[in-house]
């Protein structure tokens, strides 16, 4: 490598240096403050608000629930590419690579700014990150032109090539004293801050100290017939579990980073066109009555056949006796939910208060809350897509009119009303699996309608004759509805599976093929199965 070529990789190190000492900084700051404050946090929360629903969803059915990980790991990409450029641009003209920490400190300071539910002091750890970066750039610049150094040997034409000294660094003890102690404070200060963000905001030893109240009303014998829905078809093995364990439950939001919430701080203030308001407390909540019940949650951005939709078993208080207590005067046609991370979602307030389970949640599966699932209390509102009812982290409750407020996704061009849509989908067996012929294989799935309910599911092999599966037992309307079908495939090669679901009062479910967006995906599941 000649000396250009070296100075140019050197100048990329030293706008690598510099950013990750900014960086370090801001997640070192934003301990202080608090963890959506750190800038890449606030700038990769602005991201999720800025892209088009489309890229959304392609995000979403690529990296699922991977997908926040993605954007964190392009936002360093992406910083990492600027600070080179940043680099080279400062060792030719420091003001010119100050400049450019300085509007990307400037894009950090926005986003913190204009984030759903900031505070005023999230702006904090962009400035300290920015005037961290451009110390360091400073500081490294100079070391490396011998500008502006006491001890230099260089002649402080930085800006000039030609009188440049023709070694690649002018001091090199102070470019090494410097680069170390940059690599040294990013490491520690970007480690360390999260570490201390982790532990000052952490709601799991608030969570793990909770006893809830058993139910008045419980979900017991729902439970045995979920146990009998495995002992009948032993779809523990072929098919899925009609529970899902909260660790598999799917998770969409739009947090980088997770709420955490004290319970003991927490309130829920329920407003607008009420008369009377209420402040309910996590006590106040917990000294009510409590039902539990088994609900269906799925996701609108849920492909034909995909997997973001679960099932768990939910604690909590119904929420149309706290509205009753308020008394939402007629007309307040929404119900507008508000997170502790300033997510918005609007539901009917006729389908909350028309005698279904919706409920302001505070346990799921017999504890409470996960962290990732709304810890201290989400509402759940069986029948509606998660983006129109399942609010996580709510601290406040608006009654409202559609006219008057768009939620969060509904400006995004999602349907206001999101009822879920009948559906049908084959889990066993999957399209790369094997079959032998002549033997009998379980063709397994689930079907959902929650709050109308599935009467008949059939199957359809190679375009043949609809075949009727067998229901399993459910505990209500509210949840998913496993399904079998023993089908012996009697010749070798591709055969191909399809579903189809009729909802309680005997309507089939739409071939017609739709997109998630803006209402839910509808069509038919089908799986290509090899049989040898
Ligand atoms: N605060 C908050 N609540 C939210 C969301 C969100 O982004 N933020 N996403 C909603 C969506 S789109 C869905 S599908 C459900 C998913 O709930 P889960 O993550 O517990 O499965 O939460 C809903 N509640
Ligand atoms: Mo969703």
């Amino acid at each position: 490598m000649n000396l250009h070529t070296r100075r140019l990789a050197l100048s990329g190190l030293v706008g690598i240096l510099s950013a990750a000492v900014a960086v370090g900084a801001g997640e070192l700051v934003a301990s202080l403050v608090r963890p959506v404050a750190s800038p890449v946090i606030a700038i990769g929360n602005r991201l999720i608000t800025l892209t088009p629903e489309p890229v959304k969803l392609w995000a979403i059915r690529e990296f699922g629930t991977d997908d926040k990980r993605v954007l964190l790991t392009g936002i360093y990409l992406a910083v990492a590419v600027l600070a080179v450029l940043i680099g080279v641009a400062a060792v030719r003209r420091l003001a010119l690579g100050l400049f450019g920490v300085a509007v990307l400190g400037a894009v950090g300071c926005y986003c913190a700014l204009t984030a759903n539910g900031h505070q005023g002091t999230d702006v904090v750890p962009s400035v300290f990150g920015t005037l961290a970066g451009m110390t360091a750039l400073t500081a490294l610049v100079r070391a490396v032109t011998g500008t502006g150094s006491v001890t230099g040997t260089g002649t402080g034409a930085g800006l000039d090539a030609a009188t440049r000294p023709a070694t690649l660094v002018a001091n090199r003890r102070q470019f090494l004293r410097g680069g170390v102690g940059a690599a040294a404070f990013a490491v520690i200060g970007g480690f360390g801050g999260r570490a201390l963000q982790r532990t000052r905001y952490n709601a799991s030893a608030a969570r793990a100290a909770i006893r809830l109240p058993e139910p008045v009303s419980s979900a017991g014998a729902v439970a045995n017939s979920a146990a009998a829905n495995e002992a009948a078809f032993d779809l523990g093995k072929s098919g899925v579990p009609f529970l899902t364990p909260a660790a598999k439950f799917y998770r969409i939001d739009t947090a980088l980073s997770v709420p955490q919430v004290d319970p003991d701080t927490w309130q829920l203030r329920i407003h607008g066109l009420v008369d009377r308001e209420l402040t309910l407390s996590y006590a106040d909540l917990l000294a009510r009555p409590l039902v539990e019940r088994w609900v269906t949650l799925a996701c609108v951005s849920n492909e034909v056949g995909g997997s973001l939709i679960s099932t768990a078993k939910f604690r909590g208080v119904l929420l149309a006796d706290v509205l009753r207590e308020a008394g939402v005067r007629p007309g307040a046609d929404q119900l507008l939910a508000v997170s502790a991370d300033g997510m918005t979602i609007g539901s009917p307030t006729a389908v909350v208060m028309d005698g279904r389970d919706a409920m302001l949640a505070v346990g799921m599966n017999g504890a409470p809350l996960p962290t990732e699932h709304g810890f201290p209390v989400r509402m759940v509102v069986p029948g509606l897509y998660g983006y129109v009812s399942a609010c996580k982290w709510i601290v406040d409750l608006e009654a409202t009119t559609f006219a008057a407020h768009q939620a969060y996704w509904v400006r995004g061009g999602w349907a206001a009303r999101g009822p879920v849509l009948l559906s049908s989908r084959i889990d066993r067996p999957t399209s790369s699996g094997f079959v032998a012929v002549g033997s009998q294989v379980p063709v397994a799935g689930v079907a959902w309608d929650q709050h109308v309910g599935v009467s008949r599911v059939e199957v359809q092999v190679d375009g043949g004759a609809w075949q009727q599966a067998v229901l399993a037992p459910v505990p209500s309307t509210d949840t998913w509805r496993q399904w079998v079908y023993l089908w012996t495939p009697t010749s070798r090669g591709a055969h191909r599976l399809r579903v189809r679901a009729f909802d309680a009062g005997g309507r089939p479910q739409s071939e017609a093929v739709a997109r998630p967006f803006p209402a839910g995906a509808t069509g038919l599941h089908e799986v290509t199965v090899r049989a040898r």
